[in-house]
């Protein structure tokens, strides 16, 4: 399982926590029900891991790559991880596997709150096409994930406010019935 939790609005360093006083949990039931799924894999074995394969092949995620964020390895690491903390979208499923290291994706609810979803090592998640999300570091300053993706990847993001997208228009739609 995976720790979640609704943020506080407090301006502070995005690596903190940013629990509410007391702590707001959010449970897997909720985060699915935004359209968020997830694994647990053992990121020990990643490049031989049948479940992963199996995930990989039931899934059609055909692409991979293995992305390191940390200040020393990645190019451009301040710009990077101040565009990954801008609040946007994507036309497509993000796939993220945590090979090592720890992570934060946060993302809005139903109601616009953030919540912010705790990754660590052997976390698989998928945040669906059209999800107003981000992304930061911990307080450790790294991460090394797995990107995965349904054929030729496209990165591009759109930053909020991204509401005229068909693929926005969807995924709101779908929160109706969840
Ligand atoms: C995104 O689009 O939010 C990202 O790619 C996050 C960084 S990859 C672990
Ligand atoms: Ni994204």
């Amino acid at each position: 399982t995976i720790e979640a939790w609704y943020m506080d609005t407090s301006d502070e360093d995005q690596r903190k926590p940013h629990r509410l006083e007391p702590n707001q949990p959010v449970s897997m039931e909720d985060l699915s029900r935004l359209g968020v799924f997830y694994w647990k894999l053992n990121a020990d074995i990643y490049e031989a891991d049948p479940e992963l394969e199996k995930i990989r092949k039931e899934q059609g995620y055909s692409y991979m790559d293995i992305i390191t964020i940390r200040k020393d390895t990645l190019p451009n690491y301040e710009d990077k991880l101040k565009m990954f903390f801008t609040e946007h979208l994507h036309l497509d499923d993000e796939i993220r596997y945590i090979l090592d290291g720890r992570a934060y994706f946060d993302i809005r609810n139903k109601e616009d709150r953030w919540i912010r979803i705790a990754m660590s090592k052997g976390d698989l998640i998928t945040l669906p096409a059209g999800i107003y999300h981000r992304f930061t570091l911990d307080e450790t300053n790294y991460a090394k994930a797995m990107r995965l993706f349904v054929g030729e990847p496209v990165w591009k993001a759109y930053n909020r406010p991204a509401d005229d997208f068909d693929i926005r228009h969807k995924y709101v739609a779908s929160l109706q019935t969840s």
